[in-house]
């Protein structure tokens, strides 16, 4: 077989109405840039013509903007899974113009090989090499790259040159088998190798390949502010004091971070406290953080899904790849947010929150308990089986018109039985072995805004003398409070009681 090389439009025209595409990548870092824009310019033709036209969409997680921004904006998504981070995606989803069903990362890739998720028609790659004999080399992400090019009817290839070929060795492709066939997956330490460097498919099934030159649409963190900072100071001093008191082993256990300002300041911090070792990840996401602190030798491997980083800090990592080499290797997700790997090494979990209750909930993905944020990503898979789960949060948001500590979330991603610790940047509620009283009392006194703090102890008062003091007529008072003023310090219980 030779290689059939095209246009991205060509690429795009084999696309039908109602086909659904699995697309490479993993947050930004090694989703597909040309072809995703040459579909949505195929839609907006098509719609201009009268003609329907829209597709399915699943991916590794989030993308960048050329696939999910471009495709929302020609109204081209019929439904779309597992995570995205798209301001145009976001709005269209909330407006009820396109489904999305949020999903655990690690399931999504053996759903669609138990057939849940459907027919795919077509895996779209990202690779920095291919050649005739099928074997594809990934760029900067594994997501559900292998399910989706053994699922699929048929493959095209964006050969990406931003990405050199001796990336080749970074990845570690490992498909489990399906039940009843399912043996363990042999990872006891985050940089074990247990797959190959490659997908193979068959060559007969890639349709074309597409030369591009196109960076990753990473964008950029915002500054640590005196919040993020104390957050990290919080879960770093937290962590140290574990590592005294014997709780955790001498030479540390494995981090788990998520995404996004907070978790990148965590990491800062974590690398700064002397009182922690140099420590591993086993993570989805490698933010900057990781690497820099790689750089300084505070982290000495770590195991992930995506290099989601700065596009000139991946270009520092390409040009130092034999130094990363033996320190990084990406993973499907459903090996890097196995439960199974994360519950026997022990990892440490450290995600971010949008709201929490004084009961330990957490919501992660609804802000209001309404509109859809991102997702929940990995941190399900995480959180459930961490050795230590910690959720992080600014105490308030929105100028302090919003506390991120109600009395009971809007909506509930983790339960407080898979949450044992809460940090914000007022302190750290330890949640392990409490009762739901002894939680509310920690939760207000430790991580409650001062300006929240009088409120919360008057709801909890007015639960009265039960194992659950909740109060069903007013526990979303703080939330229907801000609907109606746009700012809960005006809530008044006196309101909420029948
Ligand atoms: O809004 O962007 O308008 O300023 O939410 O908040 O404080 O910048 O925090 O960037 O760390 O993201 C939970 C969204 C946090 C993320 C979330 C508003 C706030 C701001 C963002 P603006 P910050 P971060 C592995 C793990 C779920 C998936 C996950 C996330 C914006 O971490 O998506 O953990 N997590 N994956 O103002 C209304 C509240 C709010 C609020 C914050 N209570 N009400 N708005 N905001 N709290 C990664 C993967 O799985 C890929």
């Amino acid at each position: 077989m030779s290689i059939k090389f095209m246009t991205a439009g060509e690429a795009a025209s084999f696309i039908k109405d109602g086909d659904v595409i699995g697309f490479s990548g993993f947050t930004p870092a090694g989703a597909c840039k040309a072809i995703p824009k040459a579909i949505a310019d195929k839609a907006v033709a098509e719609h201009n013509a009268g003609k329907p036209f829209k597709v399915g969409v699943i991916t590794g997680a989030s993308t960048g903007d050329s696939l999910d921004g471009s495709l929302a904006r020609a109204e081209a998504i019929s439904f779309r899974t597992p995570y995205q981070s798209n301001n145009d995606l976001r709005k269209l989803i909330n407006a009820g113009k396109a489904n999305f069903f949020d999903s655990h990362l690690s399931v999504v890739a053996q759903n669609i090989r138990y057939g849940f998720l459907g027919k795919i028609d077509w895996a779209v790659m990202e690779a920095c090499d291919v050649n005739e004999n099928g074997e594809i080399v990934l760029t900067s992400a594994v997501g559900i790259s292998p399910s989706i090019c053994r699922t699929a009817d048929k493959i095209l290839i964006e050969l990406n040159r931003r990405h050199p070929k001796e990336l080749r060795g970074m990845h570690d492709i490992y498909e489990p088998a399906d039940p009843p066939y399912r043996k363990e997956i042999p990872i006891y330490r985050p940089s074990d190798r247990i797959g190959c460097a490659v997908i193979q498919v068959d060559p007969k099934k890639i349709v074309g390949v597409v030369e591009t030159d196109l960076p990753d649409e990473v964008g950029g963190f915002k500054e640590l502010d005196p919040v993020t900072e104390k957050i990290g100071e919080n879960v770093s001093n937290f962590l140290a004091s574990e590592l005294k008191a014997g709780r955790i082993p001498k030479s540390f256990l494995p981090i788990q971070s998520g995404v996004g300002n907070i978790a990148n300041a965590v990491l800062y911090s974590l690398g700064e406290n002397k009182e922690i070792p140099a420590f591993e990840m086993y993570t989805e996401v490698i933010q900057d953080a990781v690497i820099n602190l790689m750089q300084k030798g505070r982290i000495t491997f770590s195991s992930g899904c995506s290099l989601t980083v700065s596009p000139s800090l991946l270009q520092e990592i390409y040009q130092e790849l034999n130094f990363f080499h033996s320190r990084i290797i990406l993973r499907p997700q459903e090996i890097s947010n196995s439960p199974e790997v994360a519950r026997r090494i022990g990892i440490i979990s450290i995600n971010t929150a949008i709201e929490a209750d004084l009961f330990g909930n957490i919501n992660s993905t609804q802000v209001l308990g309404t509109k859809m944020m991102n997702g929940i990503g990995g941190s399900g898979d995480f959180t459930r089986n961490a050795y230590i789960s910690i959720f992080t949060t600014p105490s308030v948001a929105k100028d302090g018109k919003i506390s991120s500590i109600v009395p009971m979330v809007s909506h509930v991603d983790h339960s407080e039985h898979s949450v044992q610790i809460l940090i914000t940047e007022q302190g750290v509620a330890d949640l392990r072995s409490k009762s739901p009283k002894e939680k509310m009392e920690l939760i207000i006194n430790n991580c409650v805004h001062p300006e929240y703090k009088d409120m919360l102890r008057e709801y909890v008062k007015i639960g009265g003398e039960t194992h659950t003091p909740q109060t069903l007529s007013a526990c979303f008072g703080m939330h229907t409070t801000f609907e109606k003023t746009g700012d809960m310090r005006n809530t008044n219980w006196k309101n909420y009681m029948v």
